[in-house]
């Protein structure tokens, strides 16, 4: 069963800034078939709250800083994102929170597929149901 994991992004640094990069079969485990970056989320916001019953994701939070909280309905874990050398690796079936945004964050999130609304659960009671019974 795979769980969340941690990547560590190389990245390159000089007088000019830095350059992270996600490549390979350990940073990129599935065909990235969207990108899509959060941003500008004002102070105190939390985002998320629902989980992916098939969608796997890669995220990163190149500037800034932010706390992802993962629950599969047993097991909980906390990430926080606060290095362009960070990437979390968000398998399916995990309830995840969003919050504790430093100002001028951008979080960007590499999906296995497209956008489906389907996929979503975005009700917590049927999503621990969902656990237990499928
Ligand atoms: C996730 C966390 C980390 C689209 O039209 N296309 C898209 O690809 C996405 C991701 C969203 N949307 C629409 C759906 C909503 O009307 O954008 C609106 C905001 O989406 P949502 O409320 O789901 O945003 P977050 O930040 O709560 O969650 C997002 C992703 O949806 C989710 O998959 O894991 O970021």
């Amino acid at each position: 069963m795979t769980v969340p994991t941690l990547i560590t992004v190389p990245v390159i640094s000089d007088e000019r800034g830095t350059l992270g990069v996600l490549e390979g079969d350990l940073a990129l485990p599935f065909t990235v078939r969207r990108v899509y970056f959060i941003s500008e989320v004002p102070e105190s916001i939390d985002r998320g709250a629902h989980a992916h019953r098939r969608l796997e994701q890669v995220v990163i939070a190149p500037t800034g800083s932010v706390r992802i909280s993962l629950d599969d309905g047993d097991n909980h874990a906390t990430f926080v994102l606060d290095s362009p050398s960070k990437a979390l690796r968000i398998p399916p079936g995990y309830w995840r929170t969003l919050d504790d945004f430093a100002p001028g964050t951008v979080v960007v999130v590499l999906a296995s597929e497209e956008y489906d609304e389907g996929d979503y659960i975005r009700d917590h009671a049927r999503f621990i149901e969902w656990t237990h019974h499928g």
